[in-house]
């Protein structure tokens, strides 16, 4: 079958599911709205309570643009000033009045059809429309891309609205040792749950905007916890797949062996619709083709019934001997504690807890340097790949030498005081390319991640997946192995908590009282249907996210009712 065949086809079956879901859902968890209904609340306001919203004439896509446009205004650079957004799309409004026109002929393509979504700033969107695809540097600046990365290309096909950028750690975080959630381009994000909190990196804008309502649902991306973290931290349901399951072509590189593109949402049913969209084989990345077919449509995961005589394993050891901090930390205690209350949920809702479930090499995943080589190595080779695939780019920086130098050079746009802020840039010009140690290295990582570590433990207990708190270095097994992790809303810092400065960067605090903290899922290669409804399971039953709002200045006061008719 030809790709566009196959495309279509599974376009179609996806779409036949998500109808399902769709009324399952109507029937389940929303009220029949009449003409007086109410307008949804944008700061939680899910994908199906806005797709009802179009679809029965209360609002349109440019409402909804106009609308959260209005929300960025409000805190990005005013107010709270959390720099979660980077730019904004100056053609979405164009690309919504064509989605609304489109929706009342022929109907919505997908669940997608007029929904705004935000990417990270290392998702490229082709220059015409007119945002730039910077990672936050400047040196990137006015770069133009060769076309819309993979999963840019599918959003568009399923009639979704690219809103516009996030801000993230430069280089998702992979300069060196720069304050999480800070660019050249776009400062430092703050977390909206705290001033000046942690937001944690590396998709941090993706996480901010998505936590307050200022974007239906965003991607993130994830080579070491950088999906995960954000997640967790701004009390959001993400998913990082399997390396493979979604296309990283046209997205600034640093692993092909790490590297993967997820959703970040306010909901496990939003992140199962954007995940069915945009997952599948890319012949631009083929990584990619190794992942069985057909995708599956996630949504048909969300059943608050998969945790009943599922085995679920607690490795300890990742996140109290490897240095993630909270195991012997009272200031970080309060994770712990929620953490043990969460084994309890999962009990009560037919789990049986194997606790613990250690990783038989955890120690050795710790102690090894293999990820680095891996990394150092493979960004090098990208990122030159990268720079000298763009079309144009002003800055003529067209190597990780020339990036290097660049910042050296422009120190007031690129060097946050006090930080060494480029030591994985030099360590990474420092490699020599595919040398035995790499291919070593990373056999060694597929080794200590999938075979002596996440396999062999879920073997070793017969388990369906391990679960364990959303921080730290706990991400690292699944990050070398290429696997999966879903996360979602755990708990918050208690009021009491006392507030660490400086902990993230100069303008950062962490913890904070009130700062989210998340759960994750961790499972084999293409696990994600499975983890996606033990998430769900737990995400129901609890309903954290609603638990606590964002402080009071950080809530944008703009709603549809403010733009309806206007
Ligand atoms: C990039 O940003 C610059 C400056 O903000 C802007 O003028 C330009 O239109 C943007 N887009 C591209 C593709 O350069
Ligand atoms: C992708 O292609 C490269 C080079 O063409 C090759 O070395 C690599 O093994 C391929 N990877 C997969 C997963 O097919
Ligand atoms: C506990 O965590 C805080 C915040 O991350 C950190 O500043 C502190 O050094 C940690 N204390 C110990 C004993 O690890
Ligand atoms: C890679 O992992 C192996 C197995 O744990 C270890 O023996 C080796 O020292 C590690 N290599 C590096 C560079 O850390
Ligand atoms: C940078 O470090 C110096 C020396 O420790 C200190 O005096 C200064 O306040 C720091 N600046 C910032 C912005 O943190
Ligand atoms: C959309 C938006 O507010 N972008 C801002 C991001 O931050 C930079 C630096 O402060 C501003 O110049 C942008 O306007």
């Amino acid at each position: 079958m030809k790709l566009q065949q196959y495309l279509n086809l599974w376009c179609s079956m996806t779409f036949l599911g998500l109808l399902q879901t769709l009324s399952v859902h109507s029937l389940t968890t929303t009220t029949p709205r009449t003409v007086e209904a109410p307008l949804p609340d944008l700061y939680e306001a899910s994908i199906l309570e806005l797709q009802h919203g179009l679809d029965a004439g209360q609002f349109t896509s440019v409402d909804l643009i106009k609308a959260y446009f209005a929300r960025i205004e409000e805190v990005n650079i005013q107010g709270p000033g959390l720099r979660a957004v980077i730019e904004m799309n100056p053609s979405a409004l164009e690309q919504a009045a064509a989605l609304d026109a489109e929706r009342a002929v022929i109907g919505k393509r997908s669940l997608l059809h007029g929904i705004p979504i935000l990417l990270k700033d290392n998702i490229a969107t082709v220059a015409p429309e007119g945002m730039n695809t910077t990672a936050g540097s400047f040196a990137l600046l006015g770069s133009v891309v060769p076309e819309d990365a993979g999963v840019v290309k599918r959003l568009r096909k399923a009639g979704a609205i690219i809103l516009g950028k996030a801000n993230l750690s430069e280089f998702a975080e992979f300069r060196g040792n720069l304050p999480s959630g800070w660019s050249g381009r776009g400062g430092q994000t703050s977390n909206a749950y705290f001033p000046h909190a942690d937001p944690c990196g590396s998709s941090s804008g993706s996480g901010v905007a998505t936590s307050i309502g200022l974007t239906t649902v965003a991607l993130g991306t994830e080579t070491d916890g950088s999906i995960t973290c954000p997640t967790g931290n701004n009390n959001l349901a993400g998913v990082k797949p399997s390396v493979g399951l979604t296309s990283r072509a046209g997205v600034i590189p640093i692993s092909e062996h790490q590297d993967t593109v997820g959703p970040m949402c306010r909901s496990l049913t939003d992140a199962a619709i954007v995940l069915s969209l945009i997952a599948g084989p890319d012949p631009n990345d083929n990584f990619t083709s190794a992942q069985p077919l057909p995708v599956p449509d996630y949504t048909l995961a969300l059943n608050p019934n998969t945790l009943s005589k599922a085995r679920i394993g607690v490795p300890r050891k990742v996140f109290l001997d490897s240095g993630s901090g909270f195991g012997a930390n009272e200031t970080l205690g309060a994770i712990g504690e929620a953490f043990e209350e969460a084994l309890g949920v999962l009990r009560e809702l037919g789990a049986e807890v194997v606790d613990p479930a250690d990783l038989p090499d955890a120690e050795e995943i710790a102690q090894s340097g293999n990820e680095t080589v891996v990394l150092d190595t493979d960004f090098k080779i990208q990122i030159n790949a990268w720079l000298e695939g763009l079309v144009s780019i002003p800055s003529g920086v067209r190597s990780l030498a020339d990036l290097i130098a660049f910042d050296n050079a422009n120190p007031a746009l690129e060097e946050p005081v006090n930080f060494t802020s480029q030591s994985e840039f030099i360590a990474s010009e420092a490699t020599t390319g595919f040398t035995d140690a790499y291919f070593q290295s990373l056999a060694f990582d597929h080794e200590l991640g999938r075979t002596r570590g996440i396999d062999a433990v879920l073997e070793m207990f017969n388990l369906d997946a391990l679960v364990l708190p959303a921080m730290g270095l706990t991400t690292v097994p699944a990050a070398i192995a290429g696997y999966p992790i879903v996360t979602v809303p755990l708990g918050f810092f208690p009021p009491n908590t006392p507030v660490v400065p400086g902990s993230a960067g100069p303008e950062t605090v962490y913890p904070a009282p009130g700062v989210p903290f998340g759960l994750s899922f961790l499972g084999t290669a293409f696990s994600e249907f499975e983890l996606i409804g033990f998430g769900y399971a737990y995400e129901q039953r609890t309903k954290t996210r609603l638990g606590r709002r964002a402080f009071e200045g950080a809530i944008p006061k703009t709603q549809l009712g403010d733009v309806v008719g206007k």
